[in-house]
């Protein structure tokens, strides 16, 4: 009997002991990586000489003089992203506009030419020191396209660039990523040359595979965005935040994550007059963070500082109340030690059992044997349980591999499906989150349902896989109601808009007109050449501070305006110039901007569109005219 007894115990622990790890799949991430996906969402920052102009990109002409952030302080900043529960900062050391803001040595567009600390400044250091002080990740954005130097397009600027990227990374502690920016919009200043430089390939250009080189050497932890691909991390996609799902984080043979960006304002990356009234919504907020870290990618939200180096009130209060919320999402998980029976478990062995989807510790995994890519596992809650969000993640050390997957629940003593398995070639759209069916799981993803469900008994059916899935978490939660964010009050103090009502319109497609000042983005005023100019008769005069102007929202670039002219007048003949400008990152971005400009009286404004995106044509979706009304 008790031979017996030893014989069965032995087997059963040959039998426990003896499955080996899967073998991995496919192409890993690294280490970096792996730790990077961990860190979920970080802060961006854009301050520079943009900062000052109003404007989103700079000419590379713009005066250092202007820069003078008087009230500057990093660790207020830091403290701020820390307490909403951001897990690191990037900051852009350079714009497109080639203004570094730390004293480089390659070149003398810095910020020792700036009056902000007597010329003796520096950003970086500050944001550097304030993240070493409360360990908090620390990573740089550095624009390959420089609009300011004389070199630019040619081998001279190299040297130069190489060089900023050396300082970065060797005077500044750990970077934690270092982007590359893929935008290069052809013309700038350049030295004064003021000329379009085409780079041709940005790959070949810049030498990325060096560049990668060089960084791995300085810094082998910082994770690379961009960099023509040969990073670790690419963009997202758009710049509203948002990822494609379902998400693969291996493209041509290699682990790339993806990044989802967004400026926490609608007005833009960089701060601009007026734009308390512009901040997103926690609940917009929410649905961003769903669309990017809840599809498998990180989240980067900006803040930018104001002309006083401070954050604004309005986009801290969003960014506290969105905080919030999602540590009020993630705070329980309603399955944690849930009991798990999975149809198949890997060797019999308790490493790979489906408890490990339960135990809260994302390295262990549950996997059954090799070969079956469609196991099935129950987990049975010690109560009814109300929830609407479901977290999966994947043991990605060993590589990316489900496909898609079901989740049903136990109600009324018979099955339903609350997560539909995702068929091949559905793509998932932007915002239209809840109720999203189960692709890819990856390092994570949060399955919003369509309302909430109560039950004690779920099944997780993995219904297509590479290889046999390493499924090692699955969470249910609770998103918060909506007034766990208290709504942003914004202290706008800009000029409103002036109504529209009586205006007439002349110029070319006069009878298109209306439909720029309609309030419908859905439709717009549009002419198939450039230049083109449409003429506002307001009836009455208006002290007239500036337009707004929201590109054509079809999706198409086509004759998208990107250079603009305005002209004011009290009768309609003689006019006066008062802006001239571009309207800089449509193609990422296509968000209202805004012109503004020193209040004048007038009853006409001329709006002239003087280029255009991608051919001839002139368009406006939406526009506004600020100012007040004056008496005659
Ligand atoms: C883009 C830039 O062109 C924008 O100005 C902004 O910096 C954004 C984060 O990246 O490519």
């Amino acid at each position: 009997m008790y031979k017996k007894y030893l014989l069965t115990l032995g087997c059963l622990m040959g039998t426990l002991s003896a499955a080996t790890e899967p073998a991995p799949y496919g192409v890993l991430p690294t280490e970096q990586q792996v730790n990077w996906l961990r860190m979920e969402w970080y802060a961006f920052v854009h301050l520079g000489l943009n900062t000052y102009t109003n404007r989103e990109w700079g000419y590379g002409d713009e005066s250092p003089r202007l820069f003078n952030p008087n009230d500057f302080d990093a660790e207020a900043i830091v403290r701020t992203f820390k307490g909403a529960g951001m897990n690191g900062m990037i900051y852009t050391a350079k714009h497109h506009d080639g203004f570094c803001t730390w004293p480089t040595l390659s070149t003398t567009h810095n910020i020792t030419q700036s009056p902000w600390k007597s010329g003796r400044g520096d950003v970086v250091r500050e944001f550097a020191n304030a993240c070493q002080k409360y360990d908090f990740p620390f990573g740089t954005y550095l624009s390959p396209w420089d609009r300011n130097c004389a070199e630019y397009g040619r081998k001279g600027y190299l040297d130069v660039y190489y060089k900023q990227i050396e300082e970065l990374l060797t005077q500044y502690g750990p970077i934690f990523e270092i982007w590359f920016d893929g935008a290069m919009g052809g013309d700038g200043y350049y030295g004064g040359a003021r000329q379009k430089r085409n780079i041709g390939q940005a790959d070949t250009y810049y030498n990325y595979e060096q560049v990668v080189k060089n960084i791995r050497r300085l810094q082998p932890d910082c994770i690379i965005w961009g960099a023509a691909k040969r990073g670790d991390v690419m963009w997202g996609g758009s710049e509203m935040g948002f990822v494609k799902y379902p998400l693969w984080n291996v493209q041509n043979n290699k682990w790339i994550s993806l990044e989802g960006d967004t400026p926490i304002n609608g007005r833009g990356w960089f701060w601009h007059p007026g734009q308390a009234g512009h901040v997103k919504s926690p609940e917009h907020l929410m649905h961003v963070y769903m669309a990017s870290v809840g599809r498998g990618a990180n989240l980067i939200l900006n803040l930018a500082p104001n002309r006083n180096g401070r954050l604004d009130a309005a986009d801290v209060a969003s960014l506290e109340a969105f905080g919030r919320m999602r540590s009020r999402l993630l705070a329980k998980d309603y399955a944690l030690n849930a009991t798990v029976e999975a149809s198949q478990v890997r060797g019999n062995d308790a490493r790979f059992a489906g408890q490990a989807l339960t135990d809260g510790d994302i390295e262990s995994y549950w996997c059954p044997e090799d070969g079956n890519t469609t196991p099935s596992a129950e987990i049975i809650l010690p109560e009814p349980t109300t929830f609407d969000v479901i977290r999966l993640r994947e043991q990605i050390r060993l590589g990316q591999r489900v496909e898609a997957f079901r989740v049903e629940a136990m109600v009324d003593s018979k099955w339903q499906t609350i997560v539909e398995a995702g068929q091949p070639g559905q793509v998932e759209s932007k915002f239209n989150l809840r109720g999203g069916k189960g692709h890819t799981i990856g390092n994570q993803v949060m399955r919003w349902l369509s309302r909430p469900v109560t039950t004690d008994r779920l099944r997780l059916t993995i219904t297509r896989a590479k290889a046999c899935p390493c499924i090692s978490e699955f969470s249910l939660l609770r998103m918060p109601s909506a007034e766990e964010a208290r709504p942003v009050t914004g202290d706008d103090s800009a000029e409103k808009p002036l109504s529209s009502r009586g205006w007439t319109y002349s110029g070319f497609a006069a009878e298109k007109a209306p439909l720029a000042f309609d309030g419908n983005p859905d439709t717009m005023w549009h002419i198939g050449r450039t230049p083109s100019h449409f003429v506002i008769n307001m009836q009455q005069p208006a002290m007239v501070s500036g337009i707004s102007y929201l590109p054509r929202q079809d999706g198409k670039t086509q004759g998208m305006t990107s250079r603009y002219r305005i002209e004011l007048s009290m009768d309609g003949t003689n006019w006066q110039n008062v802006a001239e400008g571009e309207f800089g990152n449509l193609r990422a971005n296509p968000v209202e901007q805004f012109v503004t400009f020193k209040p004048q009286k007038a009853r006409y404004v001329r709006f002239f569109s003087t280029a255009a995106l991608d051919g001839v044509g002139s368009s406006v979706a939406e526009m506004k005219i600020y100012g007040r009304p004056a008496s005659n």
